[in-house]
């Protein structure tokens, strides 16, 4: 149906868009309206996350036409299929993509973008579901499980997770979510488990069931990355949010049952140039544990947004202007401070939640910071410190935490470790370990993907404090495909670290658990339904923002 709206093959000849492509004529269509179809799906899958659906640029650069027709089809080509050290990824070399699909998305990004349709308040309502009502659910904990020690795993390509038992690591039971889960998150009461597709599609899951299971669901959107619930006293478990990628907007719903009660959306001007931004994307969004809000920190207008829930009709909102492109971030291990990613500025903003302030934005001193929530540790010389890994080089900044105790060193960049590499994704600590790990799933290398170095914290005041690797994706004796090594999170304990062994769809993927004291193998999870495991969440660690 929208084929026809989207795109009209006429229109969009080579001689008309001006751009030569290799073995076609000047009258050709560019793409047939079937491979534009084809070609939306795929941008929608790998690249709308980094380029914007709109492909006005964040993570990754603008790729609108005034920019694709200028690097030319071969010029595409060629990044699409070799990736860039500055992380994009080779998705020709690694296989992800096949050369006709190459070609495909190298001749589709010279096409203007199609605008998805907008998604308000009635198509919201329209996909709500409550499965089964609050008065139906029971009313004390039905199963004999350690909740606090479950981890949700995320089944990127199936639309699942798994819930995952921390002592036993049995699979408990694999629920059908939304496409490729991004994120878990728990209520404050820790009863109830709000997972979010890709596809904005929300999952809320009863852990108190005998067999935990969806009671609700909502789709708040047409792609999405990030949900939450309200944390602060007197509000646990009373309302949830979710920010959409596309349209770009936050909603805000009923905790207990998903009922969507407000839908805002993001569009407007750019903090610095305050200058019209049409696709401002929700990225990620915190409770704050000292007022009543949710901390939405919006992308592309570098905009944090400090949403008060206290009175919805009357929805008050702090803006806070921080830095452009926001992506991820967590607390300090106070959980006063929230410290986001500004990854394609090379900056880290730092949040005062109890003030509602900026207290700064610094400079990481590495390339495109990419914390995940990031790491805390306690370093022998610099005190709290709060850790980033980077996915444009090899580098982890550790950025002093503690303006009381450590005052010269509070919010600024006191050590510069290196890791395995560029490409990595996710840092990982806790408060009772004496470790911090960061991974390297995107590094173009095999061995270093499928690998995770380990920094011993008492050490980190010599030197050159070296790092341990761990050799991960061996442990994990898989014998096809090319797996790589993502995400660590810790057991309740805080004695183990599980990390995904993430392979292709079709292939054996597994979670090696690492003893966190040893650094020796523990065990591999195993299962035929474990396919593409990516993000983990422990239940008393998401809870609690323990990391
Ligand atoms: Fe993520 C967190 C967005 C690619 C796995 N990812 C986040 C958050 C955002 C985000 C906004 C923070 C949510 C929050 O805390 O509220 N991720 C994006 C993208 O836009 C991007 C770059 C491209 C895309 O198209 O999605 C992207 N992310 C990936 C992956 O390819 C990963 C490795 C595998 C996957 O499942 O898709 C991936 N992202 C994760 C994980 C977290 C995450 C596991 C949570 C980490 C944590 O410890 O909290």
């Amino acid at each position: 149906g929208a084929m026809a709206e989207d795109y009209n093959p006429e229109a969009n000849t080579l001689a008309k868009l001006g751009v030569t492509v290799e073995g076609m004529k000047a009258d050709d269509p560019i793409l047939t309206a079937e491979e534009f179809e084809q070609g939306k799906a795929i941008f929608f899958q790998r690249c709308a996350g980094c380029h914007g659906v709109l492909r006005k640029g964040a993570t990754g650069p603008a790729l609108t036409v005034d920019v694709t027709h200028e690097l030319g089809y071969e010029g595409a080509h060629d990044f699409i299929t070799y990736g860039s050290p500055a992380g994009m990824p080779n998705w020709g070399t690694s296989g992800e993509l096949t050369e006709d699909e190459v070609k495909l998305m190298a001749r589709y990004v010279m096409v203007e973008p199609p605008q998805p349709p907008e998604f308000g308040m009635p198509e919201i309502k329209d996909s709500w579901k409550v499965l089964i009502a609050p008065a139906d659910r029971p009313t004390q904990k039905m199963n004999d499980l350690d909740i606090d020690n479950l981890f949700s795993v995320t089944l990127r390509d199936t639309g699942q997770i798994a819930l995952i038992d921390g002592a036993t690591y049995e699979i408990i039971t694999v629920i059908k979510t939304g496409y490729a889960v991004h994120i878990s998150r728990i209520s404050a009461s820790g009863r109830y488990l709000y997972v979010i597709g890709r596809d904005a599609k929300i999952n809320m899951i009863d852990l108190w069931m005998e067999v935990p299971a969806t009671v609700a669901e909502v789709k708040i959107g047409s792609e999405a990355r990030s949900v939450e619930t309200s944390k602060f006293e007197g509000y646990e478990d009373k309302f949830a949010i979710a920010g959409a990628y596309w349209p770009p907007q936050y909603v805000i719903m009923d905790g207990d049952t998903l009922e969507p009660l407000k839908v805002e959306s993001t569009r407007g001007m750019t903090y610095d140039t305050q200058e019209y931004h049409p696709e401002p994307r929700v990225a990620s969004i915190v409770a704050s544990h000292f007022r009543p809000e949710f901390v939405v920190n919006v992308k592309e207008t570098g905009k944090v947004l400090m949403i008060d829930y206290s009175d919805i009709k009357n929805l008050n909102v702090t803006e806070i202007e921080a830095e452009r492109f926001l992506h991820d971030g967590g607390f300090d291990s106070t959980g006063r401070y929230f410290l986001v990613a500004a990854n394609a500025r090379d900056k880290v903003a730092v949040i005062d939640t109890k003030e509602d302030k900026l207290v700064t934005v610094l400079e990481t001193g590495g390339v495109k910071p990419h914390p995940g929530r990031g790491a805390n540790i306690v370093h022998p010389v610099y005190g709290p410190v709060w850790v980033t890994s980077h996915l444009g080089d090899e580098t982890l900044s550790l950025i002093g935490t503690d303006p009381e105790g450590h005052p010269d060193q509070a919010w600024k960049v006191v050590q510069m470790l290196e890791g395995l590499g560029g490409g990595s994704l996710f840092v990982k600590s806790n408060p009772k370990s004496d470790h911090l790990y960061a991974d390297a799933p995107l590094n173009p290398d095999e061995e270093t993907s499928a690998s995770v170095a380990v920094f011993t914290i008492s050490e980190l005041g010599t030197e050159e404090p070296a790092f341990k690797t761990l050799p991960i994706g061996e442990w994990a004796d898989i014998k096809e495909g090319q797996p790589r090594v993502v995400q660590g999170e810790y057991n309740m304990a805080g004695d183990e670290i599980w990390f995904s062994v993430w392979n292709a769809k079709d292939k054996e993927s597994a979670i090696v658990v690492v003893d966190d004291k040893t650094l020796e193998l523990k065990h591999v999870i195993k299962d035929p339904r474990l396919i593409t495991p990516t993000g983990k969440f422990n239940v008393y660690n998401t809870r609690n923002d323990v990391y």
